[in-house]
């Protein structure tokens, strides 16, 4: 491990290896489905079973996904100026991510717009984005509902913000996409997992 890593990182990695450990973020405005995703991912459960209650703040969850340990961090969507853990607590929630789940709804054209601010300013944290940066992902959630953005502008935005890995719509409702997503999410993990031990040695 080189000597610039200091010891929070050494030990995250040491995790990471040791335990399977990922870090995922889930980051977009509020009211697109950002807790309902974290409650399935937690609890099996869909939209109209979950009864949901507005973040307060973060919320901090644990799930296995694929064989795979999960931390899931799970971001208040409001944006109430200087009163976000993106304000406060960047490197608590984005030291160590390696999964960034932008989320916004298909419905809701705003949250749409608003994905470039909250890829911006996750940006700005990172020293050196093109090596340290996480996994990006996109996800137009709500497909139950009367489509405002069309899956043409989700796929256009992932090829012009070229870092980010792909983009998936779904619905947290009828659970359409839900799986396909998951299978595709896992994948990438046993992959980046396989990589990791690879670069240790091990
Ligand atoms: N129709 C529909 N409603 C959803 C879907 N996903 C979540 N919801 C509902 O949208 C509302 C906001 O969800 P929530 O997970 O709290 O959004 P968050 O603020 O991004 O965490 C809740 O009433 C959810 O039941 C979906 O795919 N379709
Ligand atoms: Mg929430």
């Amino acid at each position: 491990m080189s000597k610039e890593r200091n010891h929070t990182e050494d030990y995250l990695l040491y995790l990471k290896i040791t335990k399977d450990l990922f870090k995922f973020c889930v980051i977009g405005d509020g009211g697109v489905g950002k807790s309902t995703f974290i409650n399935f991912l937690t609890t099996g459960q869909l939209a109209p079973d979950f009864d949901v209650r507005r973040t307060p703040y973060i919320n901090i969850d644990g799930c296995t996904l694929g064989g795979h340990n999960i931390q899931l961090y799970d971001l208040a969507g409001q944006r109430r100026e200087d009163a976000h853990p993106l304000d406060h607590m960047q490197t608590v929630v984005l030291k160590g991510t390696d999964v960034i789940l932008f989320f916004f709804s298909l419905e809701n054209l705003e949250s749409f717009i608003n994905i470039k601010n909250w890829y911006e300013e996750v940006k700005l944290f990172y020293k050196n984005w093109e090596n340290d940066r996480p996994l990006l992902i996109l996800i137009g959630n709500k497909l139950d509902l009367p489509r405002n953005v069309e899956a043409f502008n989700g796929e256009e935005l992932v090829e012009r913000m070229d870092d980010f890995e792909s983009y998936h719509e779904m619905s947290l409702f009828s659970g359409e996409n839900v799986e396909n997503f998951l299978k595709a999410l896992c994948d990438k993990l046993d992959e980046q997992f396989k990589n990791l031990k690879e670069t240790h040695g091990l």
